[in-house]
């Protein structure tokens, strides 16, 4: 089936925030924030922006009504700064004029004084001050000490690796409207509807039953918009309920980028120990989260850096330890991976680090330590581990040996150009780290007329989830996908949504679609076999009809229309709840995944060494997609997650200056992938899979994992140097931007045996 929205995409007609049609007087917003990352508030003016051409009113923190906290797992965060600002771009106040450019000249007009305080932007430096945002923590097994002391090789390091931009297409909003009673109705580009409504709730000072958050779809969230937009949310909630006028604010690029947390740069550091055998038999690390300011998600995010601490090998001992510390910088937040990324680039770090030094290939110390069937990691869930057979089956289908031979045949002949290759075997664990929010819940109507209509917890943000939610109805109810339609998401339809994130979006609503779709059908079979007199176990659905035995059929539409005569509920509301899953926090044991998915890519890349330049020759992947419901939207994810990571590790350097200022600001300086950049050959292989898993239809989930094949573009990138000049000893540093392959390229040669450019 074909995504549902191809076409309007296509012709321009998806309506997204800012298409909305806008009520006769509506009043947009601009917000004045800090021009400083560490300070104390003096004196806030509003008094000239006041005055200004437009302008309705300024709110600033002694205006709200309710709370003035939008954090939601730790209440650290005011939504408009009173007394303190701690980090550039922090809004202070919002202006509310007749037009975006009134409310944008006004905001020019407001002055604050500043008593600067001490600016931390670093994380090494947060983490010397202990600052943090919540106490550290340790995943471990077996024993670290015994296990060092077996070792026949130990070898330590430090890494980085740099933030990322979001960059959905769309960039942060809402509108508010306001309706009878109090209430007040949100538009959002939200991945978290019910996170919106109780944050606007929460500032209001209202229930959330008089908050009605609207959804139809985003122009990407990629975590950004998980928790991240209820801060926009609640200031046109704010405005919207004191001055009962309809208000929205859709950011312009410049202010999202600046007022926005991104991705959570980590440094890292790591010891590795192996026996002579190439098995690794002890991993301690420890990561320092730049948390930023406040905890929007990043103990959630650092929680799930410890569960992917040893990516996709078993090690028996394991101690790895998480620092979230506290930063001047914009809170960071969710983005695609969660803080798996960060924890798996550390391990494929460690295993370059002890490749080096032993002189073999990584994919020798890769491979010998796949996680097998049944072997825990350090979280104590054993494994359904296909890691084996995703890495055996690119091996033969792509044939590695015959790639690796290639790149060192051309590298030998070739001194201006040099290949590099790599590995980069993933394991993604699938579920929200906290249990309780593995549930999701779904509304079916059937219409008397047959046609159906479908409203999830799901938000569409371009990945095809409702797509994939009308395929589950659709085989279900053995109708066609043309009687099928699919509402906004909506708090008021729908109610306590967990987020669209986890990658377990179409997992969690599927399960709570077919959960309807299967009730009504039981309804409906009854009354099939009431009205053929026949027994319930032999009505058959088959496309758009229902069958008795001999000649005894007739349509869908009869079928509804004779329930509904005989007074049958046409309308189920599904609850789905992913059984399987716990964590005991104060152990760090348990099985907090309903499942895991697995996958191999080979990267092979060409560097110019006297440009340092680069292109992706070609990334190869083993996908285990289970069997998947739909393989264009599927490949679609695969594709985007690849490139996404490859941005994060090559082109997307974010740059904060010492004073908390963001330099790469806008599309001129922060460079993302483009078509130019992404890999001339992306192959992608469906691996086989037919064993039960709890993933709808088993179709598992494909949203995040993908990304961390990106990471494997690293790796071949460093071994491409280390053709060039010989040094083993380059520093573990992400992004890999062409001024730093440039400038590895020309790091002094430290081992003997190089050969020069
Ligand atoms: N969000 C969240 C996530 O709240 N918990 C998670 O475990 C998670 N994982 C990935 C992406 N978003
Ligand atoms: Mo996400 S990082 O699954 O919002």
């Amino acid at each position: 089936m074909k995504n549902i929205d191809a076409k309007n995409h296509l012709t321009g007609k998806s309506v997204y925030l800012d298409d909305i049609p806008t009520i006769q007087g509506t009043l947009f917003c601009a917000v004045y924030d800090a021009p400083i990352a560490h300070a104390k508030i003096k004196h806030l003016d509003i008094s000239e922006a006041g005055r200004m051409p437009g302008v309705a009113k300024i709110f600033t923190a002694s205006d709200i009504s309710g709370e003035n906290e939008i954090g939601s797992a730790v209440k650290d965060e005011p939504l408009l700064a009173k007394d303190i600002v701690d980090f550039c771009g922090m809004p202070i106040a919002l202006v509310v004029a007749e037009s975006p450019s009134m409310a944008r000249a006004a905001a020019k007009k407001i002055k604050c004084e500043f008593e600067p305080l001490e600016v931390v932007t670093c994380e090494r430096a947060a983490h010397e001050k202990q600052q943090y945002i919540v106490a550290p923590r340790t995943f471990s097994m077996g024993d670290i000490e015994q296990g060092f002391a077996g070792c026949t090789h130990v070898f330590e390091g430090k890494t980085y690796s740099n933030g990322q931009e979001h960059l959905y297409i769309e960039t942060q909003g809402a509108y508010a409207v306001p309706m009878e009673n109090n209430s007040i109705k949100i538009y959002s580009s939200t991945q978290g509807p019910t996170a919106v409504q109780r944050t606007v709730a929460t500032v209001l000072g209202v229930g959330m039953h008089q908050v009605e958050v609207d959804v139809t779809r985003l122009g990407g969230g990629f975590g950004g918009k998980e928790d991240q937009a209820s801060a926009w949310a609640s200031l046109v909630a704010l405005a919207c309920f004191h001055l009962k006028k309809p208000v929205k604010y859709s950011l312009h690029r410049m202010d999202d980028m600046r007022m926005t947390g991104k991705r959570h740069p980590y440094s890292a550091d790591f010891k590795i120990g192996l026996n002579n055998d190439l098995k690794i038999i002890a991993y301690e690390v420890k990561f320092y989260q730049n948390a930023g300011a406040a905890a929007d998600l990043s103990p959630a995010v650092m929680e799930r850096t410890l569960f992917h601490s040893t990516n996709t090998y078993f090690v028996p001992n394991v101690k790895a330890t998480a620092f979230s510390c506290k930063t001047n910088l914009p809170p960071n937040t969710a983005f695609r991976g969660f803080g798996g990324p960060q924890g798996m680039f550390v391990m494929e770090c460690a295993i370059a680090c002890a490749a080096d030094e032993l002189g073999v290939d990584a994919a020798i110390i890769q491979k010998k330590n796949l996680i097998q069937k049944g072997q825990q990691l350090s979280y104590g869930q054993s494994i359904e581990s296909l890691a084996p057979q995703c890495w055996q089956r690119a091996e033969h289908l792509f044939k590695m040996e015959e790639s690796i031979q290639r790149v060192k045949a051309f590298t030998a002949e070739n001194h201006l150009f040099k290949k590099g290759f790599s590995v980069m075997p993933i394991c993604f664990g699938i579920s929200f780290t906290k249990t309780f929010m593995n549930q999701a819940r779904a509304l079916v109507h059937i219409y008397t007329d047959g046609t159906v209509l479908i409203t999830t917890g799901a938000v569409e943000m371009g990945q095809g989830v409702n797509t994939k939610m009308i395929q589950v109805a659709a085989d279900v109810l053995k109708i066609d996908a043309s009687f099928i339609k699919i509402q906004s998401t909506n708090t008021f339809r729908i109610a306590n949504t967990s987020p669209s994130a986890a990658s377990a979006t179409a997992d969690l609503n599927g399960r709570a679609v077919e959960a309807a779709c299967i009730a009504l059908k039981s309804r409906l079979t009854q009354v099939a076999s009431e009205h053929f007199g026949c027994n319930l176990s032999d009505i058959s659905f088959n496309k758009g009809a229902v069958v008795a035995t001999q000649d005894c059929a007739m349509s869908w539409s009869e079928l509804i229309q004779t329930a509904y005569e005989k007074r049958i509920s046409l309308s189920e509301h599904g609850h789905y709840a992913t059984p399987t899953v716990h964590f005991n926090a104060a152990t760090e044991k348990g099985h907090p995944f309903a499942y895991h998915v697995f996958g191999t890519a080979l990267t092979t890349v060409t560097i110019d060494c006297l440009r340092g330049t680069y292109e992706i020759d070609s990334v190869k992947i083993v996908h285990d997609f289970g069997s998947s419901m739909n393989k264009t939207i599927d490949l679609g994810q695969i594709e985007g997650g690849l490139v996404q990571g490859i941005g994060w590790m090559t082109l997307e350097e974010i740059v904060f200056d010492d004073q908390g200022r963001l330099r790469s600001n806008a599309l001129s300086t922060y460079k993302v992938p483009d078509i130019y950049s992404v890999p001339k050959e992306i192959t992608i292989d469906f691996l086989e899979n037919k064993e039960p898993s709890l993933a709808v239809f088993n179709s598992k989930a494909v949203g995040e994992p993908p990304l961390m094949y990106g990471i494997g573009t690293y790796f071949a990138l460093r071994n491409a140097i280390k053709a060039s000049n010989g040094n083993t000893s380059l520093p573990f540093d992400a992004p890999m931007t062409p001024e730093k392959l440039l400038m590895n390229l020309l790091k002094p040669v430290t081992s003997a045996v190089a050969e020069p450019v």
